[in-house]
């Protein structure tokens, strides 16, 4: 669109990452703009956006029925609909999600779950309901298993979104109420012991999930659920020994030491918070004792606890670690240092077993099916990280969003080729970044960093240096991956959803999942079956103690089984938004909701879509508000596809699409068109203006 003095536009603020305001002047390719907040701005014609003066004041509920596709559009249009409780907005059949921080009333009631029963996507108001509804359906009317991937960073609101589609498959796919036991109650009872154990408050989130989850709900052939499975990924294991104000440990903790209930969950629970107050102190030169009666008196309590006495035993255990020679095996004192991380590591280790014992408790609990035919998975998985300090998790993390990006991207690009074949228009030229460079960086086999990093705990010589050496040779040429200035352990990968910086420091020993030999032993004679059960003896099967088995390895696999099933099902997308960091309620900070819509891939999907035809209206439509263009093809009678051509002809734009029952436009060519006829009219105003002060 021709932009001239009197154009609304969208101007790009620090602040706000945009501004609306009215061109004042134009001067070759910059222009004046004075912004509704009164500033002057003075800027290139290419960096400014039109505004679409005629989108409704409560906003679209899709963003594709936006007249002007563009990142100004789509921001405003999503904070005004927060402003006035809507949270949710289609962008095509993504799901984006805002969190209200409050409670909004009767928006999950069974009434309103009623009435997405069954409805079209897009009959009734965005909503998880109906996004879960298009999967049931799907899933039952063509045979095939569906997933819903909910993503977004932490705080944004995916564990809430996650819990309200699993109620409404429990309503979809329900028992009769006089069924008490059934299989979709023990679904939804899982979540608040998941949330005990795997949940904590963070700087970011109250509730914040310390793991990755994906629940498989299988169903009968009549649709009625019959089973279910979770798989959960990478704990948080560092949480249960390290927390910095004002942060807290897992939320079981708390619980215990407000109801001590006394079995063996919490014997263990107790026992990791009696090891926690275990302190050491220096014994002639490097060995270490405890530190005093308190000391010792914790120590004998989480004795006691995790295995009916052997108080010297877990003394030893903790102080000491076996050296072994080829004559004989010695004691090696450790210095306190080093019994703490002996103590700290027996935590984690005791914690991470407990957690899993439990996802498997669950398992058998809820019953799987064998003969399901289909599923609904439902992710809800951490989004992108990227803090002051990164480190293993973070890299982890990133990892899966790399990987569920690239699964996304060829999703939505699908997704559009087949409006486009619908219509039976041509295709051929939209085009998709995609991210297999990245993913080539970090997961190649061999040469990639995982690799590497592998090769280098094994190599018994290494330190985190050796690592960041290595790093830094090998990939000094790839795009992806960057040295920093000055860095000697730190490295950058360029990310889809932006930079990371990483710190080596703590990779070797977070990638190590190792347990020590003297602790495994220790407690697989437990004295408390439970405990010895979860530290079974080591035997034949078992890899022998001291051969590596890395944690970001075996992380890739399971990413690898994730996807796969992923691969075999349709997906839905939800995406989570977090609008504030204050965490309340109708706050909406533009900056931070555009990163977030960057890297959940709405504005990839959003570019795609404009690279194509980002803007369709179906004929009659588009004859309503742009005839006036060309009132002589109304009157000719002639069929509406070529009546809408005749306008496009007349206006002189190409490169558009005449569909099956709609015109597919280029980007742009909407605001050309409008452009046109606000000019037309402000002409039509004029003349009428002179007419009517000829005749006074
Ligand atoms: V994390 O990555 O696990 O740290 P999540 O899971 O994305 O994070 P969560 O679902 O736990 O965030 O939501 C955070 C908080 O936002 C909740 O505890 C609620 O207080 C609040 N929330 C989220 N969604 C809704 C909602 N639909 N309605 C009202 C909500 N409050
Ligand atoms: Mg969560």
């Amino acid at each position: 669109m021709e932009i001239t003095a009197g154009s609304h536009v969208w101007v790009e603020d620090q602040e706000l990452a945009w501004v609306d305001g009215v061109v004042t002047s134009v001067n070759g390719n910059e222009a004046e703009v004075e912004t509704i907040n009164g500033n002057q701005v003075t800027t290139k014609l290419s960096k400014l956006y039109p505004k679409d003066m005629e989108a409704p004041d409560t906003g679209v509920d899709d963003m594709t029925k936006l007249s002007y596709l563009h990142e100004p559009a789509v921001l405003h249009n999503l904070a005004i609909r927060y402003g006035i409780k809507e949270i949710y907005t289609y962008c095509g059949n993504i799901l984006i999600a805002i969190n209200p921080f409050q409670a909004i009333s009767h928006l999950y009631d069974t009434k309103l779950m009623d009435s997405y029963k069954g409805a079209q996507l897009g009959d009734r108001s965005p909503h998880v309901f109906a996004i879960t509804d298009v999967a049931y359906r799907a899933m039952n009317n063509e045979g095939k298993s569906n997933s819903i991937l909910v993503s977004g960073e932490s705080g944004a609101g995916k564990t809430e979104t996650t819990k309200m589609i699993m109620r409404y498959l429990a309503y979809l796919g329900g028992h009769a109420a006089a069924e008490a036991r059934t299989v979709e109650r023990k679904v939804l009872e899982s979540n608040p012991v998941l949330e005990a154990f795997g949940n904590a408050k963070t700087v970011r989130n109250n509730n914040s999930s310390r793991f990755g989850k994906f629940v498989e709900i299988q169903f009968d052939a009549r649709g009625q659920i019959s089973g279910a499975a979770i798989r959960t990924y990478l704990l948080e294991k560092s949480r249960v020994c390290q927390i910095s104000e004002p942060e807290r440990n897992y939320h079981c903790f708390y619980l215990l030491c407000a109801a001590p209930p006394k079995d063996a969950i919490f014997r263990i629970v107790a026992a990791i918070l009696h090891l926690g107050n275990i302190a050491f102190a220096l014994e002639g030169e490097d060995s270490s004792v405890l530190e005093d009666d308190k000391a010792k008196f914790h120590l004998q309590v989480a004795a006691e606890l995790l295995m009916y006495g052997y108080i010297l035993a877990l003394e030893t255990a903790l102080c000491k670690r076996n050296m072994v020679t080829p004559e004989e095996v010695i004691k090696r004192s450790l210095d306190p240092l080093g019994a703490a991380i002996s103590r700290d590591g027996l935590a984690k280790t005791i914690y991470a077993r407990l957690f899993d014992w439990l996802v498997k408790k669950i398992n058998v609990s809820i019953g799987q099916d064998p003969d399901s035919k289909c599923l609904i998975g439902v992710l809800d998985i951490y989004g992108f990280e990227s803090f002051k300090t990164s480190s293993f998790e973070q890299f982890c993390i990133n990892f899966t969003n790399e990987k569920l990006q690239q699964h996304f991207n060829q999703h939505v690009f699908k997704m559009e080729q087949s409006v486009y074949q619908e219509e039976e228009i041509d295709w051929s030229y939209i085009d998709f970044v995609d991210n297999q460079d990245v993913l080539d960086l970090i997961e190649k086999k061999p040469g990639g960093i995982i690799s590497l990093l592998d090769e280098t705990c094994m190599f018994p010589k290494s330190t985190h240096e050796t690592f960041a050496q290595k790093l830094y040779q090998t990939f000094k040429d790839h795009k992806r991956f960057v040295k920093p200035k000055l860095a000697r352990t730190e490295f950058t990968i360029v990310h889809y959803a932006g930079e990371v910086q990483y710190q080596c420091d703590q990779f070797l020993d977070k990638n190590k999942d190792y347990i020590v030999p003297e602790h495994q032993e220790l407690l697989s004679t437990s004295k408390c079956s439970f405990i010895a059960s979860l530290f079974p003896s080591l035997n034949a099967e078992t890899p022998k103690s001291g051969k590596f088995s890395s944690i970001g390895s075996r992380f890739k696999l399971q990413l690898q089984q994730l996807m796969d099933i992923l691969n075999s099902t349709e997906p839905h997308y939800i995406r989570c938004i977090k609008p504030n960091s204050d965490l309340r309620p109708e706050i909406f900070e533009n900056v931070s909701v555009l990163q977030q819509l960057r890297s959940g891939g709405v504005l990839e999907a959003i570019r795609v879509k404009c690279e194509g035809y980002p803007t369709n209206r179906i004929f009659s439509e588009f004859l309503e508000r742009f005839s006036i263009l060309a009132p002589e093809v109304l009157k000719e009678n002639v069929e509406e596809n070529v009546a809408c051509k005749s306008i496009m002809e007349k206006v002189g734009l190409s490169n558009y699409q005449i569909g099956k029952t709609k015109i597919f436009l280029r980007a742009g060519q909407m605001a050309e068109l409008d452009g046109r006829k606000a000019k037309l009219l402000g002409e039509s105003a004029k003349v009428i203006q002179k007419q009517v002060r000829s005749r006074i």
